[in-house]
């Protein structure tokens, strides 16, 4: 979390931090004291730890993934989760037209160029391919689903979607299954919240209906792509090529990952600009002040 966030949760709270090796002694010590605990969304906090906290009342995620906290059982303790709704969802869909547009015209690939003086001695740089007239499919059509979808219509493509539940407030065309999508897409933009439910949603024959041209952008969470099937769809050409925020085991990705071709990577930043942090940070600090004033916190979620 930003400085300017910490600063204010040293100023009210007792803070334990548990990654700070020096603290862990008085970690140790606080457990059974400890009434809320502070997470990002790509960390969670496992049962075992919820276990471990006998007096807590609230898990404040700073980020909207509720995937690392087992819900039902926060609620079952009588423990509110909380996240940071609304104020990431710009971000995350401008990383992931970055992201795009990054695997389209080369980006990753055409830096490496330059900066290895391969340009200058004379090498050109493959071309790429522009967006406009693309068929984009977007899976899971939530709010940030939506911000990609409206930023891919002004670059000047046509929006498709998959979505859980069926939609009555869109204009853009549904499709059955993420298969159906991805048929009809040229770029698979993956918005989808991470669940049981959405392991996987991506695999072997989606990316087969992605199809040679295809390109797979993932903003969600690495869990709903089938990381070996991906893998195998980016070596063979199956799929034409990738743009990743996200993977299964972060920060220490398959290593295969370092060697697929047209895959642009990045170490899950799609939140990660100060303005948005410091917004996120806000809405932690809310949610934490208004449990502990005895009310119920804007941003409960089980
Ligand atoms: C953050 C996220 O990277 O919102 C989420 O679920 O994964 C991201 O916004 C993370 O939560 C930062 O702590």
């Amino acid at each position: 979390m930003m400085p300017l966030v910490m600063e204010e949760l040293y100023r009210d709270y007792t803070v334990h931090r548990l990654y700070e090796p020096g603290d862990q002694p008085a970690l140790d010590a606080a457990l059974s004291s400890i009434r809320a605990v502070a997470t990002g969304g790509g960390s969670g906090l496992s049962n075992g730890w919820i276990e471990k906290l006998p007096s807590l009342g609230i898990i404040a995620i700073n980020g909207v993934g509720t995937d690392k906290v087992d819900l039902a059982f926060a609620r079952s303790r009588n423990i509110d989760v909380t996240t940071t709704p609304g104020v990431l969802t710009d971000d995350v869909a401008d990383l992931g037209i970055a992201l795009m547009l990054a695997v389209l015209r080369r980006l990753g690939e055409g830096d490496r160029l330059v900066r290895e003086g391969r340009w200058a001695a004379g090498e050109q740089l493959p071309l790429g391919h522009s967006p406009k007239g693309k068929r984009i499919g977007v899976l899971g059509l939530g709010q940030i689903g939506r911000a990609f979808a409206l930023r891919a219509e002004a670059f000047g493509m046509s929006v498709r979607y998959w979505n859980r539940s069926r939609l009555t407030d869109v204009k853009w065309v549904a499709h059955e299954s993420p298969a159906d999508l991805a048929r009809d897409s040229d770029v698979l933009a993956v918005c989808v919240a991470a669940s049981a439910a959405t392991q996987n949603i991506v695999d072997a024959s989606v990316l087969e209906a992605l199809g040679r041209q295809g390109i797979v952008i993932n903003v969600a969470r690495g869990s709903v792509i089938d990381e070996d099937a991906l893998i195998a769809a980016l070596r063979s050409g199956t799929i034409a090529g990738a743009g990743l925020d996200v993977f299964v085991n972060e920060p220490k990705i398959r290593s295969e990952f370092y060697s697929t071709p047209n895959t642009v990577l990045m170490p899950h930043q799609g939140s990660a600009t100060v303005e948005t942090r410091i917004a996120m940070g806000q809405l932690v600090l809310a949610n934490l002040a208004a449990h502990f004033a005895g009310g119920k916190s804007p941003n409960i979620v089980n």
